[in-house]
């Protein structure tokens, strides 16, 4: 068991982290965070905004940055807040990545350097001071599955990945393994599926139709729209993270999903119906190059060993939240909307 005091997330400006953050604030105030993002095109500053100033430090760097992490996780405990002592950090959460499909298939290249050099440079670092490293992953490293079976992935499935993102991600997943096995650092690795919430970029799937539609534009669909993603709120994915790094087996790999599959089209359709729009108001666009048909993945592990169960599974209700979400937090997403819809517009997307 690990009663964390301090807790390193990287990447907590980006989506996922920040919701992560809120979380912890919100349901283990005694814990410290040290944030720290390079604050890229996916990471934000305001994504933080609300979080209590005296329980959180933000610092803008680099994972690959291996002095910066090394004098981050050195720090000998002596820092105050307020008069207060901080306790040094003792885990690391791991959230940092270049995450986005359609950007990797442009230039891959950054997606080698964050995702798989920058977590080796923070591996280095957990090993040499002792600290508990949690590597947060994704489903897209086992590949895709045909549309038409009820099979699933688990935590025994092969590696199979098929994008360049999903192979920088496999990679990583692979480096955290063998840190394990050979020095024996204490690890744990969650794959979970596709997420969806507040604070996320304007260039994902579930945001991007939403504010196509707030701004006047048209919903733009991937080929057919048959291709089929397994969602989870974003909330359900925090709180299983903190079971991992709370109660995870060292060493051990645990999926993350809620059963929540749906074709892309079935979600576009109850995007426009849920915003007042006929459910044909779309266009089709061009599909990925090697696009995965199927993600779908079996949490029994996590529900059996840990006891997590998703809360948030009634997807027609949390679409509408992440719709009034984007309609009330429009400062947050309008700078992003015209350069992404620019760069989709190049990629024929
Ligand atoms: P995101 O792109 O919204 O956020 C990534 C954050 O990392 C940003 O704040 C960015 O500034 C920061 N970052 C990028 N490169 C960095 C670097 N070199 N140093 C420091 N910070 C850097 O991504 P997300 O959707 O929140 O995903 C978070 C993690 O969860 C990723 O590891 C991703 O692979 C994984 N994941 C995401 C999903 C999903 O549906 N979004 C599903 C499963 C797993
Ligand atoms: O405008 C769009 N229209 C569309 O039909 C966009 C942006 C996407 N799509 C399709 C492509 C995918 O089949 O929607 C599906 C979801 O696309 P994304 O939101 O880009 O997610 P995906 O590629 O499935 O990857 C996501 O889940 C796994 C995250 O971005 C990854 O970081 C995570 O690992």
């Amino acid at each position: 068991l690990c009663k964390p005091q301090h807790i390193l997330v990287t990447g907590g400006a980006g989506f996922i982290g920040a919701n992560f953050v809120h979380w912890v604030m919100k349901n283990h105030p005694e814990v410290y965070i040290t944030v720290l993002d390079a604050l890229t095109y996916a990471g934000r500053r305001s994504s933080l905004k609300g979080c209590d100033e005296s329980r959180y430090t933000f610092i803008h760097g680099d994972i690959c940055d291996a002095q910066l992490v090394e004098q981050i996780l050195a720090q000998p405990g002596k820092r105050t807040y307020d008069g207060r002592p901080i306790a040094p950090i003792d885990a690391v959460v791991h959230f940092a990545a270049e995450s986005h499909n359609d950007n990797a298939i442009a230039d891959p290249m950054p997606f080698l350097q964050t995702n798989v050099t920058g977590t080796a440079v923070l591996l280095q670092a957990v090993r040499k001071h002792h600290i508990r490293f949690h590597h947060i992953s994704t489903d897209e490293v086992y590949g895709d599955l045909s549309l038409d079976s009820p099979e699933k992935f688990t935590e025994h499935s092969p590696y199979r990945p098929s994008s360049p993102y999903a192979a920088s991600k496999a990679a990583s997943d692979h480096l955290v393994r063998s840190w394990f096995r050979t020095y024996g650092v204490p690890v744990t690795i969650s794959n979970c599926s596709n997420n969806f919430g507040p604070y996320q970029h304007v260039e994902k799937f579930i945001p991007r139709q939403i504010t196509n539609i707030l701004t006047g534009r048209p919903a733009k669909l991937y080929g057919a729209g048959l291709a089929v993603r397994d969602w989870i709120a974003v909330d359900d994915h925090c709180a299983a993270v903190w079971a991992v790094l709370t109660r995870g087996k060292l060493g051990e790999t645990y999926l993350i999903g809620a059963n929540g599959e749906h074709s892309n089209l079935d979600v576009l359709r109850l995007i426009l119906t849920c915003m007042g729009k006929d459910e044909h108001d779309f266009e089709h666009v061009a599909d990925r190059p090697g696009a995965d048909r199927r993600y779908a993945l079996d949490a029994s592990k996590i529900e059996r060993e840990l006891g997590w169960h998703p809360q948030h599974t009634q997807f027609e209700e949390q679409i509408e939240r992440t719709i009034a979400w984007y309609a009330s937090h429009q400062e947050w997403w309008i700078h992003d909307k015209a350069a992404t819809e620019r760069s989709y517009q190049l990629q024929g997307h």
